[in-house]
Parts: C-alpha cells; structure tokens; sequence
C-alpha cells in the first residue's frame, strides 16, 4: 500500500541513517536517494497515521500556481507553515530594534520566557506583513523560489519571464510524448538570497497509457513534517494538471537526496509508527474549473480523511 512506503522509509532512516549534523544546529539522522511511488488509482496519498492539515496543502499550492512569493496570501488563508523564514529575515535586519531574536527556534524550545517574547514579536510581525504595505513589500517574501520561478522565471534574452507552468500545459496537451516535461525551481543565480533555498528542486512529467505521471526531485527532506506535505502537494498538482489535460492520474514518484528525521522528532514518528494505517482518502476536484489557475479553496475537496491524531513537533529553523 501507498502509506506503508513512507513508514517502511522512516524506519530505514531511523535505524539506517547517518547522524549529521546540519545548518539549523538540530541534528539529524539522514540517508541519501530514497524514492517512493504512490499509485493515485489507490487514493490520495494524505498519511491516515497522524493526521495532516490538506487545507494547509491546499492555500500553500494555490498560493505557487498565483507566483506568488509572498505569504500575506498564506496568512489571509490562516496558513502559517512560511512564518518562520521572513521573520528571520526581519530580525537579522537593520529595521529591527526589538529583543534579540538569535537562534530564535532553537531557543524558543527550550526557554519559556523566550519563547514568550519571540511569541509576540512573530504576531507583530505577521499582523504588520498584514496591514502594512511598505513592510509587507519589503519584508513579506520569501525570495525567488517555487511560486516566483515557477510562472515569472527571469528571462534575460527578451527581458521578460517565462512561464513554467503555462509552458507545461500546453507541451502535455500538444506534445504527450515529449521528454522535456520538467518544471524546475532552482535558479543557481538567485537561489542563495532566498529565505530557505528550494527544496522541492526539478519535476518532470511523463504521459502513457492516458496517464499522467510526475516526478519530483527533492534535495532535502525534512521525513516527519515537510515530507508528508510535499506528497500530498505534487499529488495534487498532478490531479489538477491531469484534469486540465484530460488525462487520467498515475503515479507520483518521490525522490528525495538528503532524507532526514530530526533528532527532536524521533520520539514522534516512532509514535506514527505504532499506528495502524487507513483506508486512503478521495480527492475531489470540481469538474466546472477550466484552467491551472482558476482552482480556489472550494475547488479542492478531500473525502473519505480517515486519521489517527495530529502529532505536534517543532520545526528546525
Ligand atoms: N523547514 C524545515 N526544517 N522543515 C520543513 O518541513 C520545512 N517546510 C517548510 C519551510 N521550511 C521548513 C514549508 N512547509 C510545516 C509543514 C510544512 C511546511 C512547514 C511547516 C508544519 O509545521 N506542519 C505542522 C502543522 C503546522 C500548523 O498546523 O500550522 C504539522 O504537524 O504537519
Ligand atoms: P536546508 O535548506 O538546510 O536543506 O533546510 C531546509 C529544511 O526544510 C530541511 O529540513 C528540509 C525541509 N523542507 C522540506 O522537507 N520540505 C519543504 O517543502 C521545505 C520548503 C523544506
């Protein structure tokens, strides 16, 4: 079944894994190149072990396919899995005279009273990215990643963008067969001044059978949080793009270079682990929508989510 390859992995990264140690001075346990295939015909690949929040999924794709790189559309979405990064930004910057904010994620684990501060300084900051448009311009994106390159990669030659994923649509539609179907979000000349460089790097889809098929390259993978949200969210674009070129779902294949389980997430996935998996979920997209980019909200339903209960762990900043 479909689960069982990401629990199967996490096992073998827990008991297999290098300790590393890595950027956000957390610590890891890692492996390098690990796949898994999920077949969409036997459901929406949305973990029933722990359950995982598909209207967080749903705002944070829609928010790409916009091309758009800033998160006050995530935070109108009550969507806050992007706070982190630009706030860091603020707080390294020379605008801000609050409390230090060094090392802010470690630190908010394991000191209350930081915690507290580092608390009110994230919620002045998002209610300003809100309701302050000079801020909010300077300090609300995430730099040029995903969204930005995804539909206005920067085009020297005629001084213009090009369009990713406008491009891919019509290549599926009028040339099935190509093998250049590749969407890619790592510019090596702009990728080192974003916030969190790409980590879901180069896709590429393939059509047989009437089948459209994905492949996603992901250059680190964070197993217990980002990871579920990533399969889940190329399973969904998949399902939205095979809609849109009348083609029917395959597979999504998941590579992954760095796969990593946290050392303070251990004790949470062996906990994901004892859990007796579900039944998959159904996605539902509505039929009426006719393009990539008039999906909303209400567009994207998922049924049938039968879980286990959500399992809360810190994210590594
Ligand atoms: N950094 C790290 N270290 N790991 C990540 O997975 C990650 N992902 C990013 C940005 N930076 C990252 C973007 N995606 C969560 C999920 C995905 C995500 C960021 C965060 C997350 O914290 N999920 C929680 C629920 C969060 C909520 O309810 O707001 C979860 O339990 O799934
Ligand atoms: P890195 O840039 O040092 O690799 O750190 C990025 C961390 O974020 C790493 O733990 C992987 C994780 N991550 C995901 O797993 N999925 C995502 O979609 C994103 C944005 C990050």
């Amino acid at each position: 079944q479909n689960e069982a390859q990401y629990l199967n992995l996490a096992k073998k990264i827990l008991t297999e894994g290098h300790e590393k140690m890595d950027r956000t001075k957390t610590g890891t346990r890692s492996l390098f190149g690990a796949q898994m295939r999920f077949d969409l015909n036997e459901g929406f690949p949305l973990l029933t072990t722990k359950k995982v929040f598909f209207g967080l999924i749903k705002s944070e794709l829609l928010w790409f396919l916009r091309g758009d790189n800033n998160i006050r559309f995530l935070l109108q979405h009550h969507n806050h899995i992007w706070d982190e990064w630009p706030f860091k930004k603020w707080v390294q910057s020379s605008d801000y005279t609050g409390p230090d904010m060094t090392d802010f994620g470690l630190r908010a684990q394991n000191d209350p009273i930081f915690a507290a501060q580092y608390n009110e300084q994230k919620q002045i900051f998002t209610d300003r990215i809100l309701n302050d448009d000079a801020f909010n311009q300077k300090f609300g994106n995430i730099g040029d990643v995903y969204g930005k390159l995804w539909r206005s990669w920067p085009d020297n030659q005629d001084d213009g963008v090009v369009d990713q994923i406008s491009r891919l649509m019509s290549e599926i539609k009028n040339n099935p067969n190509s093998r250049r179907l590749i969407l890619t979000a790592w510019n090596p000349e702009t990728t080192p001044f974003a916030a969190l460089p790409s980590c879901h790097v180069l896709s590429q889809f393939y059509v047989a059978d009437g089948k459209l098929s994905l492949q996603m390259y992901q250059r680190s993978g964070d197993f217990f949080l980002g990871v579920p949200f990533n399969i889940a969210s190329y399973s969904l674009l998949l399902s939205m793009v095979a809609a849109q070129t009348g083609l029917q779902v395959g597979e999504f294949i998941h590579t992954i270079g760095d796969a990593h389980i946290y050392s303070n997430h251990i004790e949470q996935i062996s906990e994901q682990l004892t859990r007796p998996m579900h039944e998959l979920p159904t996605l539902k997209l509505n039929p009426q929508v006719k393009s990539i980019f008039d999906y909303h909200m209400a567009d994207i339903k998922i049924e049938n989510y039968i879980h286990e209960d959500p399992i809360k762990a810190p994210v590594a900043v």
